[in-house]
């Protein structure tokens, strides 16, 4: 019960964020916070599914759809926070985000391809389809981070 509506009330939240992205940022540090919060979310919840594909936790199709649902909206957040003149501060975002713009745009829709996947995956209720489900989207934050984080 909990969960579902925290679902739904995140959903709303990406509604608004697509409307208001351009504009949502007063100052640098606020889309830089920004987009390391939901990019924290993304890996907690992203992690407890890593977790059970990896078998460290019981599978249990139940809790995997709930992360796989949060994870869903938070994914979609951190990319409008990187706009002009949030490369400085404190910050690992390379320059590259910038000056290979299309590349980083690239990488955010293999992300996104590889988790509408991640969705149906979790749907089936089968660990098997989950372990390649989180493998590929793995592969798609790594491949991000290896190109666009500063170590
Ligand atoms: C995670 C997490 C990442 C990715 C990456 C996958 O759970 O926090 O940054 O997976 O390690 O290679």
């Amino acid at each position: 019960m909990k969960n579902s509506r925290i679902v739904r009330v995140l959903a709303l939240m990406t509604l608004m964020v697509a409307v208001s992205a351009q504009a949502q940022f007063a100052k640098p540090e606020a889309a830089i916070k920004y987009r390391q919060a939901s990019l924290t979310l993304m890996g907690t919840h992203f992690g407890r599914l890593a977790e059970m594909a990896q078998g460290k936790v019981p599978f249990d199709a139940k809790v995997a759809q709930d992360n796989e649902a949060v994870f869903a909206v938070v994914s979609k957040l951190p990319w409008a926070a990187f706009g002009e003149g949030t490369d400085k501060g404190e910050t690992k975002a390379k320059a590259e985000i910038w000056s290979e713009n299309a590349k980083f745009k690239e990488a955010q829709d293999k992300l996104m391809a590889e988790t509408v996947k991640l969705s149906a995956a979790v749907k089936t209720g089968k660990v098997e389809d989950l372990k390649v489900a989180v493998g590929a989207v793995g592969g798609t934050c790594k491949n991000c981070h290896d190109q666009f984080r500063a170590k």
